[in-house]
């Protein structure tokens, strides 16, 4: 039996990682931070498998990621644990570099102590993201295309990227980026556009909400599936030698896209007004009403225009390609929450 430590077990890709490590057979302990309350809602079905177990720590805390390492003896690490938004990332800039780049030669080291105490081999799987590319300089993007972040988190990311690589040749450590490019989910945090989006047109498409607020429109990211993605950080750990590999579906859209998309599928009419900028809205066709508003707080200051990656080398070398393309991941992600909102509203048997 295997076994894995994931960090950021409670976030949208590690609850799905979890998931699919103890389906394969693994042993999972979960890295999770101490909070005053003890729900952790995207992992709390998991507790009643006998494989699965928390340890506490905190990528910013050195000692508590040695005593997770000591305890649970992985095979294998994924550390997915960051402060995962860009636009906070301007708020807590200090944090972000802390948590998501100096946090990362915290966990290489203690794999280091590790390794040389006990001569156990650790592989290490890092989280590093297509905000890499930021102002890109190609299109589409892939393993050689250089980086240009533009944001607190970008560049956090930045530094964990390369300590990664580092590490990997400067003492052969068997260490992986996976440079992952949008992936969303039912479970996907409600502050990202996408989630904020379906959750939204759930609400409106109830009479509960009115109008939603959004900032740019028009900046396009590759969006897959989180459950297609964490398939492929498995098999990055699974190959002979370590690399690095981009995920990606190969194809762009627009939030403006996204934004259409979601509502036809909630079966509203909308049009937009033709304006530009912040004096955009839409218009639902069938009652007049302003549906969507731009809120210039949701403007960041600096802006990742567009992000288009390229697979091949993931498809060539781990047989990886996505499952889950734009219309369906909308379709689910509004399927999945009307079909919350109702239970909230309606109870278990939801509409009646
Ligand atoms: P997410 O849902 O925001 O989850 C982030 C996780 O990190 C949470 O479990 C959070 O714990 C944990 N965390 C934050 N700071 C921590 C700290 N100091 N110590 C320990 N744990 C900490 O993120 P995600 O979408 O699953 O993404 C997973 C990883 O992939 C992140 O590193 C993200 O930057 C990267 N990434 C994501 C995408 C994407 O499109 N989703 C694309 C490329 C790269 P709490 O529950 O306690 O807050
Ligand atoms: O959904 P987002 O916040 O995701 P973003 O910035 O692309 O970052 C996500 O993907 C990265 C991979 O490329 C990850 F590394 C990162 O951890 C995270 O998971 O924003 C997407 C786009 C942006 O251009 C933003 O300006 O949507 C635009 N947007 C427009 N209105 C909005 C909003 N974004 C958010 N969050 N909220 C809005 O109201």
């Amino acid at each position: 039996m295997k076994t894995a430590l994931i960090t950021g077990v409670t976030g949208q890709d590690g609850s799905y990682l979890t998931e699919f490590l103890l389906s394969k057979g693994y042993k999972v302990y979960g890295f999770v931070r101490r909070t005053s309350e003890m729900k952790r809602a995207r992992i709390d079905p998991l507790h009643s498998n006998p494989n699965f177990k928390l340890v506490y720590g905190d990528l910013c805390d050195s000692s508590s990621i040695l005593n997770a390492l000591r305890k649970a003896m992985p095979d294998e690490i994924y550390n997915l644990a960051a402060q995962s938004h860009v636009k906070i990332s301007f708020e807590i800039p200090e944090y972000t570099a802390d948590a998501n780049g100096v946090g990362v030669v915290r966990m290489l080291e203690a794999i280091r102590r590790v390794e040389e105490e006990t001569g156990k081999k650790i592989r290490f799987y890092q989280a590093s993201t297509s905000e890499l590319y930021g102002k890109a300089v190609e299109i589409p993007q892939k393993e050689t295309t250089s980086f240009y972040p533009r944001s607190p988190y970008g560049i956090a990311k930045l530094y964990a990227f390369w300590i990664t690589k580092n590490y990997r040749e400067s003492y052969g450590m068997f260490a992986c980026n996976g440079i992952l490019f949008n992936h969303e989910s039912p479970r996907r945090g409600e502050n990202f556009v996408t989630r904020k989006i379906t959750i939204e047109v759930a609400k409106i498409k109830e009479g509960i909400s009115k109008c939603i607020y959004l900032g740019n429109l028009d900046a396009k990211r590759d969006w897959g599936h989180a459950k297609d993605y964490i398939e492929g950080m498995w098999l990055m750990l699974q190959k002979e030698k370590p690399d690095d590999y981009v995920l990606a579906t190969g194809e762009n859209h627009s939030v403006r896209e996204f934004l259409e998309e979601a509502f036809r599928v909630a079966g509203i009419p909308i049009k937009s007004n033709g304006k530009k900028g912040i004096h955009e809205e839409y218009i639902r066709t069938d009652t007049g009403e302003a549906v969507v508003k731009i809120d210039p707080s949701y403007y960041r200051p600096a802006e990742v225009d567009v992000l288009l990656g390229d697979p091949s080398k993931a498809k060539k070398e781990l047989g990886w390609k996505p499952k889950v393309m734009f219309r369906d991941l909308v379709k689910e992600m509004i399927d999945a929450d009307m079909k919350l909102l109702q239970k909230e509203l309606y109870g278990s048997k939801g509409r009646r």
